[in-house]
């Protein structure tokens, strides 16, 4: 049904139970990026940075002179672990957030990305991601784990970084992910991203990178144009719940996708990435499935981004790119060698 959908439709996102409209007429053509020369790359310290090791922080602390993943509390935190408040009324309505704000270095070199982490490295990331949700899902409702990429995705600083923040609520696209799976298992006695799982990978166009373990997806429902879902392929609430193999199988997945990503449009691809996993009020959730979410800006170019702006401000996301046709893009992009690696030996 999809590959023949050369028509205005709207494709609805049963996860985010919202919909997205989708003109592939405007677009029918594959086209190539430009493909503007490498930026230089960042020296491998900065001392004027401020998650380098051995820096000193804006707050005045100093960073140790970390050698692998690093993590440490952010010093301008959006939550605090404030004692309760009171509440509004039904009109302007308020509630206490409270919550745990993190930062992880992914790496002491400030010139590494994640797709130019080592497998090993990217496996530290990973353990570190799981640790630190057992950690804070102890006394938390819900644990978000995000990376903002690049200067477009308003990430302040290219040493690479992710953030943590641990809530006593749950936030709304949890709640939401949370309720439609719950709604789906009630209704087929299966989970939904399992179901989606299997499907996609019958289906076969629109997956990016397929391992043992994991399955990459640009989704049916995607609105960003290079959107990616990230799945594991056997039944997993949150990050703590994979085993070793799983966890390794997870890095170079992390590796394949972000390569593809780099390699589109031959520059550092900016994102918005991040898991959702089960809320900590079900100690078992076998509706829920972890998954990640990529919401990449770029558009047609390592200049040309999508905006979400007008009709998706105040309408729904409308996409002209086809996830299909994403998809097929991505798939044709080298996922093994980066193009900063490429021609290296070893
Ligand atoms: P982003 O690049 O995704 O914005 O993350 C950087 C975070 O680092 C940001 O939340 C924190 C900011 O508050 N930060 C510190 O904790 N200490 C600093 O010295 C600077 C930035």
């Amino acid at each position: 049904m999809t590959a023949a959908f050369t028509r205005p439709h709207r494709r609805f996102n049963p996860l985010a139970n919202r919909w997205v409209l989708v003109s592939p007429q405007r677009l029918q053509r594959p086209w190539k990026g430009e493909e503007s020369p490498p930026e230089p790359l960042p020296p491998v310290y900065d001392p004027a940075c401020y998650l380098c090791p051995g820096n000193t922080r804006i707050g005045g602390e100093t960073n140790p002179a970390y050698r692998g993943v690093h993590v440490f509390a952010n010093d301008f935190p959006a939550l605090t672990e404030a004692p309760d408040e009171a509440a509004g009324d039904d009109l302007l309505r308020a509630e206490t957030a409270r919550g745990t704000c993190r930062v992880i270095c992914f790496s002491p070199d400030h010139a590494k990305t994640l797709p130019l982490l080592s497998p090993e490295a990217l496996r530290a990331v990973v353990d570190c991601w799981a640790d630190q949700t057992a950690e804070l899902g102890q006394t938390h409702a819900s644990v978000q784990i995000f990376e903002n990429k690049g200067a477009m995705m308003g990430c302040s600083n290219p040493h690479p970084h992710g953030q943590i923040w641990a809530t006593g609520h749950v936030p709304d696209a949890v709640r939401i992910a949370d309720e439609s799976q719950r709604a789906y298992m009630a209704k087929h006695g299966r989970a939904m991203l399992m179901d989606l799982a299997a499907r996609e990978i019958a289906v076969g166009e629109r997956v990016v990178e397929q391992s043992a373990h994991w399955l990459a997806i640009v989704p049916f429902w995607a609105e960003w144009p290079f959107e990616i879902l990230l799945l594991p392929r056997f039944p997993a609430a949150r990050l703590p719940d994979l085993f070793p193999d799983q966890r390794a199988d997870l890095a170079g997945m992390l590796k394949a996708v972000t390569t593809r990503y780099d390699n589109l449009f031959r520059t550092s691809f900016p994102y918005s990435m991040g898991w959702h996993q089960a809320p900590f009020a079900d100690a078992r959730a076998p509706h829920f499935q972890l998954h990640a979410h990529f919401y990449p800006p770029l558009l047609r170019s390592a200049q040309v981004r999508k905006f979400m702006v007008g009709y998706e401000m105040l309408a729904e996301p409308q996409r002209d790119l086809t996830p299909e046709l994403a998809a097929r893009m991505l798939r044709a992009v080298d996922g093994r060698v980066h193009y900063r690696s490429a021609g290296e030996t070893g």
